[in-house]
């Protein structure tokens, strides 16, 4: 069923009529979801009309409806890509049975945990979002905000089903459990790093949105293969909003560069901070910081969970199926760099062990794609400066090199050495608090604050001044 059931509670296209129990459990949890969005979501929008995309159907050609909502009106739901009848489990050990429609006993609490640990860290983010709306650089960004905030809830939406409907009892203490835990909290915190960094500027925000929603896009697309099913056909629309969230955080930093470039050429010698800019080498040092703890969520380089993950056929290679002739992943190896006495040395290991750094690679290699973007916009502008990806060590907290220190270029360094460079490197107070005195809103149709160009086009064909946002 590709159309989705707009008439029932919960909008859905997996025919949740049908199933009075599933149906009743996921209408009960709707309040308190509402309940969290009110507490933890975007603070004092909630009764202005935002211009959103809603899905109407999950086929590729025109899934989305635009028109002036208020967030809380929103339809959440749940929506999955249309089952394919023949599908079969693709890599690992079982390769060539029919795909699970259920979960098989033996992988139930390994599908839960991956479940979980997905579902996290879509109401992390909208929790550490919450408060960017007051300092919005123009209706269209706080547009563009808080249609990434209401696409992540339903995301969690998109997860809550997977736990409501195929984990009894123990899904939906889980699915309760997401609404308690809150990003950056002591005792409950959420469960991977990157969503418990506070996201204060729009400048962090565009950075999260480039670095951090890109290990969505990859954990998904490695999810999107998988043999359960059901998460393969969630996965698989889910991306399908993804690339927005990546579209904002591109072009964002894209525009914030421009604006930069601007004022360097009218201004030649002058220190760009006095024109109310960022500094190139500043957002370089935003760069390094959300590049290396995102780099993070990919976890160990040499992991048993990721081979036992693979074995099992729960999560695959991104484009596994469309990418490799050979899906076992059992006769090769991988070659790692590990530190010892010092030394960078090379280290071979199974390949199934070594499957999160296939999967940071692949995340690596697409970042720098969007850098690339970054470093045409400097050379259109004339301006002499490259930005670039810190390695793969840098700045490290999971992981083989997270005990050591390494600078940009991935050379060992001593504590010392790095203490006395990190100011280079990573955001620092002075940074923090400039980038913090450039936030000021501007809420007039078609306007924009000092620090950030216009976009190169609006949004669905408006006109530059549409209001986005009816405050
Ligand atoms: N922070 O064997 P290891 C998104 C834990 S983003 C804290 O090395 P594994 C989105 C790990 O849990 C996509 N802890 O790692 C983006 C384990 O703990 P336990 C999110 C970490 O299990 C923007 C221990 O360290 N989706 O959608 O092979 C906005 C040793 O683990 C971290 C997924 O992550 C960390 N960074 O791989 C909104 C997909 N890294 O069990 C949304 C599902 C590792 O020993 N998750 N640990 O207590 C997975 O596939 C895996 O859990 C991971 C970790 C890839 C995350
Ligand atoms: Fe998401
Ligand atoms: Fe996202």
């Amino acid at each position: 069923m590709a159309t989705i059931d707009y008439e029932s509670k919960i909008p859905n296209n997996v025919d949740l009529a049908s199933d009075k129990r599933l149906q009743r459990a996921l209408e009960k949890w709707q309040p308190d979801y509402l309940d969290w969005w009110k507490q933890m979501g975007p603070t004092d929008f909630e009764d202005k009309d935002i211009y959103l995309r809603t899905a109407v159907s999950v086929e590729s050609a025109g899934w989305a409806h635009f028109g002036h909502v208020k967030m809380p009106d929103y339809r959440w739901g749940i929506f999955l890509e249309p089952h394919a009848a023949d599908r079969k489990v693709s890599f690992g050990d079982h390769i060539g049975v029919d795909a699970w429609q259920e979960v098989p006993g033996e992988f139930r609490t390994d599908l839960r945990r991956i479940i979980v640990t997905q579902a996290d860290t879509e109401p992390a983010s909208v929790e550490q979002q919450r408060l960017l709306g007051h300092t919005a650089p123009s209706l269209y960004d706080m547009r563009n905000l808080f249609q990434v905030n209401v696409e992540e809830g339903r995301h969690l939406w998109a997860m809550v089903y997977l736990l409501h409907r195929y984990f009894g009892k123990d899904g939906r203490n889980e699915a309760d459990e997401l609404l308690e835990r809150r990003s950056g909290n002591e005792d409950r915190p959420r469960i991977l790093g990157t969503f418990n960094e506070p996201i204060t500027t729009w400048l962090d925000f565009f950075m999260f949105a480039m670095f951090t929603d890109r290990d969505g896009k990859f954990q998904l697309l490695a999810l999107a293969e998988s043999g359960f099913d059901p998460l393969a056909r969630t996965c698989k629309f889910m991306l399908t909003e993804e690339a927005h969230h990546l579209f904002v955080g591109q072009t964002g930093i894209g525009r914030v560069i421009m604006r930069t470039c601007e004022v360097m050429n009218a201004y030649p010698d002058a220190d760009v901070t006095e024109h109310g800019v960022v500094p190139l080498d500043m957002i370089q040092r935003y760069i390094n910081f959300w590049v290396s703890s995102s780099t993070d969520l990919y976890g160990g380089e040499v992991s048993s969970n990721a081979a036992n993950f693979f074995a099992a056929g729960l999560k695959g290679r991104c484009y596994e199926e469309k990418r490799y002739t050979e899906h076992t992943a059992m006769q090769e190896s991988y070659v790692i760099e590990k530190l010892v006495d010092g030394k960078i040395v090379k280290e071979e290991v199974p390949l199934r062990n070594a499957l999160n750094e296939v999967l940071r690679t692949d995340y690596l290699d697409d970042n720098q794609k969007g850098v690339d973007y970054w470093n045409r916009i400097l050379s259109k502008a004339n301006i002499d400066f490259e930005f670039c990806l810190p390695h793969r060590r840098f700045n490290r907290e999971i992981g083989i090199y997270a005990n050591n220190r390494f600078d940009t270029q991935g050379n060992p360094l001593t504590e010392a050495e790095f203490v006395a460079n990190q100011d280079k490197w990573l955001p620092k107070d002075e940074d923090r608090q400039y980038v913090s005195s450039l936030m000021v809103s501007v809420t007039e149709p078609g306007k924009y604050a000092g620090w950030i160009a216009p976009p190169s086009k609006d949004l669905n064909g408006q006109a530059a001044d549409f209001d986005y946002v009816r405050l």
